[in-house]
């Protein structure tokens, strides 16, 4: 038997990929409806612009309309047997700008009422507080998680959840995928601190800046969680892509060692509650100076109580010559792996990279761990019966929970539960786009802003629930 019995299987969306309504309810503009779609013909990125253009397209607007069905989306994962649901709450639903003394009273109502539907069917609603959404005053006003002001706002905006939906949500998670930033670009910056670079901004500093004040932020959250009510559990939450190196050549294994440690010291504060020395060295070398004494005491007095992580794929490294001595994080060092296949989208499918994953996290920190996001994006076909045969969806998400059984029968680690990514089709983060699918439930909209937002299970949809129901033992098809 491999499983805990109370394991808490589920799905996981983030709100400003599901609800839309970025209007509605006396919702702020976030940073994410700034963000246009990438260009699907010729493959360019989403494009930041400076507050919401006309003709321009920014499909977080629209989402999936999950505002107005979240009834019915509800009611479909409790036909699955969901005993969990992953969301974010919409930073700019409770302080539309961030600034504010009061949070607004319609937002907090949306998520009682959603909360609410859930717990009638018993699943448990899993929450992250910041998921790429803060609101686009606090980016473009204050300089986001440049401003140390952002940790306070952050806090406040914590608390004023922590403390109306305590009874109604145990497991919580601060920033997701808040190491995704240190592939320091535009996107992931805006992202994660909403940093808005400038000309000649040094954004490697900015980088770092913001996320020590994401950090010292995260960890008030957790300390003012356990102080309102100690039933309360926090996560990190970190987009964890196993590295490996592309030979035993001793340079490319220290190339992985060295992208390993640029990518993952973010869990190391979380959980350890102090910075990893490799990382006190490089600011020390790079004359960066913003840890106070007082932050170092925030630090270590918000430590979380359990690692909720994404995986989706690995990568492998090969050595340049770049970066001597440091052996930084390198993207195009990342080469392909000739033993794994790929998704459409280039991201390699390594199962056996996930039973490696909660290994790496339970040598070191030996916390529970909550595998939040796992899924595959795809082109799914809809026939003209209606459905949809996603067989390379069930692969997927097969493969992977053989490897998450694996890792708890034989290696032991402490696994709480399993929410895939995303039960239901919604817009991509990094592309914006409708038609990369990954639900058991297909939603008939597409990137042209085509269809009804209509509701229809897929094939994976029934495979799923059999999964669910035998605790995972079941994992034929
Ligand atoms: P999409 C990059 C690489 C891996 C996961 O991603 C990532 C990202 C950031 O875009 O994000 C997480 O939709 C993220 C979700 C996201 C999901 O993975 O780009 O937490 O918001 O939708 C899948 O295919």
């Amino acid at each position: 038997m491999a499983l805990r019995e109370d394991f808490l299987w589920g799905g996981a969306i983030a709100a400003h990929q599901a609800e839309g309504a970025w209007q509605e309810g006396g919702k702020g503009v976030s940073c994410t409806d700034v963000e246009t779609a990438g260009d699907n013909v010729t493959g360019a990125p989403r494009r930041l612009t400076d507050g919401v253009l006309p003709g321009e397209d920014y499909p977080n607007h629209v989402g999936v309309d999950f505002y107005h069905h979240y009834k019915e989306d509800v009611k479909l994962f409790a036909e699955m047997g969901f005993k969990c649901f992953r969301t974010s709450i919409a930073w700019t639903r409770i302080f539309p700008r961030g600034d504010e003394d009061k949070p607004n009273e319609e937002g907090l109502k949306f998520y009682d009422d959603l909360f609410d539907e859930c717990h009638k069917y018993g699943i448990e609603p899993v929450i992250t507080l910041s998921h790429f959404e803060m609101p686009w005053a606090l980016a473009k006003e204050y300089g986001g998680f440049t401003n140390r002001s952002a940790i306070d706002m952050f806090v406040k905006f914590a608390k004023v959840c922590f403390e109306r939906y305590q009874h109604k949500v145990k497991y919580w998670m601060t920033f997701n995928e808040i190491n995704n930033q240190a592939d320091v670009n535009q996107h992931n910056l805006i992202q994660e601190g909403a940093v808005l670079l400038k000309e000649g901004d040094d954004a490697e500093y900015l980088m770092y800046l913001s996320a020590h004040y994401e950090l010292v932020a995260s960890a008030l959250a957790v300390k003012a969680a356990h102080d309102i009510n100690p039933d309360l559990q926090v996560g990190c939450m970190i987009g964890m892509n196993a590295v490996y190196p592309a030979s035993p050549k001793p340079e490319d294994v220290m190339n992985a060692l060295g992208a390993m440690h640029q990518k993952y010291w973010y869990v190391e504060v979380h959980a350890r509650g102090h910075y990893p020395q490799h990382i006190l060295r490089k600011f020390e070398r790079k004359g960066y100076d913003f840890i106070t004494e007082e932050d170092k005491v925030a630090l270590a007095a918000g430590k979380v109580d359990y690692i909720g992580f994404s995986y989706y794929m690995s990568f492998a490294t090969e050595y340049h010559g770049h970066n001597e001595k440091t052996f930084d994080y390198i993207p195009e060092d990342f080469v392909r792996n000739t033993y794994l296949k790929a998704s459409d989208w280039g991201w390699q499918i390594d199962p056996l990279g996930l039973r490696w994953a909660l290994n790496w996290f339970y040598d070191r920190f030996e916390l529970p761990m909550m595998i939040v996001e796992n899924g595959f994006g795809a082109f799914d076909k809809k026939e003209a019966d209606g459905t949809v045969n996603d067989q390379y969806r069930i692969d997927y998400l097969r493969s992977h929970i053989q490897a998450i059984k694996d890792a708890v029968d034989y290696d032991g680690v402490d696994l709480l539960g399993y929410t895939m990514w995303s039960p239901i089709d919604i817009v991509s983060a990094s592309t914006g786009e409708y038609d990369k699918r990954y639900g058991f439930i297909y939603v008939n909209y597409n990137n042209a802003h085509e269809g009804d937002f209509s509701r229809s299970k897929k094939k994976s949809f029934d495979w799923y629930k059999k999964v669910i129901a035998t605790n995972g033992e079941d994992l034929s098809d």
